[in-house]
């Protein structure tokens, strides 16, 4: 049984401006429901500005045995997941919710998935999550089912799960009231373009590993810049695809970089 069905009714709507309804279709249940009660996500649910349902896709089988892939057409290693119980996954998900839900299919060859995309998800009030498997889905789920592909990065996982996970928990983390205020997604690493800068907690010396002076000095200014220097010597020796985005770089920017490399040259 799944958790839609299980659950008492409710509209899409119903969390619209408070939170958002994600439903997610898999053959491992219990593995999306399990991760997703931790953390973030499980805070979120508990709070109701998460109205997660989890459905397996095996209970939309029609044969005895509740298969949901089958042999690839024109031959070839690995199985194909069968249409039929994809396409009554969603349009019963979407008969029972009503609106017009964003249908994103997790997939290697999808589009990329970033921090953008999470905001634009983040202000829908209803997603539904499809996790592929095996060589991948029948092309006709992709063609008439699905709104969107997306990717969590190049390289091969055994299902969409993970990446369900990790799409839910970029996006639950920035609708309104999910995070309290001490943890406030203002200064997001990847929606400025620039790597985080590095922080310190107590104690002010470790194993002879001291905690920069300005962090202790008080001086809000001077603790604004350090760290905007950091930020741009950080991005710049990591993330060259992130740097070349950044340029032009502001004049007070280039004079906080021309710094940081005078001091290198100091200390070498
Ligand atoms: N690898 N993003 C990267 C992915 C992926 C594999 C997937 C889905 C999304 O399914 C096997």
């Amino acid at each position: 049984m799944s958790d839609g069905a299980a659950a008492a009714p409710a509209r899409a709507g119903d969390l619209a401006g408070q939170g958002i309804r994600v439903d997610v279709v898999t053959i491992f249940p219990d593995m999306v429901r399990q991760s997703a009660a931790f953390s973030i996500p499980g805070r979120a649910q508990a709070a109701g500005k998460l109205d997660l349902r989890v459905h397996d896709l095996r209970d939309h089988t029609n044969n005895r045995h509740r298969t949901t892939d089958d042999y690839p057409f024109g031959g070839g290693a690995g199985m194909v997941m069968k249409p039929e119980p994809l396409f009554a996954a969603v349009e019963a998900i979407r008969a029972e919710a009503g609106g017009d839900p964003i249908v994103l299919l997790m997939a290697p060859d999808g589009e990329p998935f970033t921090q953008a995309m999470a905001r634009e998800l983040s202000a829908r009030p209803h997603l539904v999550l499809v996790c592929g498997h095996y060589e991948g889905v029948d092309e006709r789920v992709r063609e008439a089912l699905v709104t969107r592909e997306v990717s969590i990065g190049d390289y091969v996982l055994t299902g969409g799960e993970l990446p369900a996970l990790v799409i839910l928990d970029a996006v639950v983390r920035l609708v309104p009231g999910v995070l309290g205020n001490a943890e406030s997604p203002h200064e997001e690493t990847f929606s400025e373009g620039l790597l985080e800068y590095p922080h310190y907690t107590r104690p002010a010396e470790f194993r002879d590993m001291a905690v920069p002076d300005v962090l202790l000095s008080g001086h809000h200014a001077n603790v604004a810049k350090w760290r905007r220097r950091q930020a741009l010597v950080r991005t710049r020796a990591r993330r060259p695809d992130l740097w070349e985005k950044l340029l032009p770089l502001s004049k007070a920017d280039q004079k906080l970089l021309d710094e940081a490399d005078r001091e290198r040259e100091e200390k070498i």
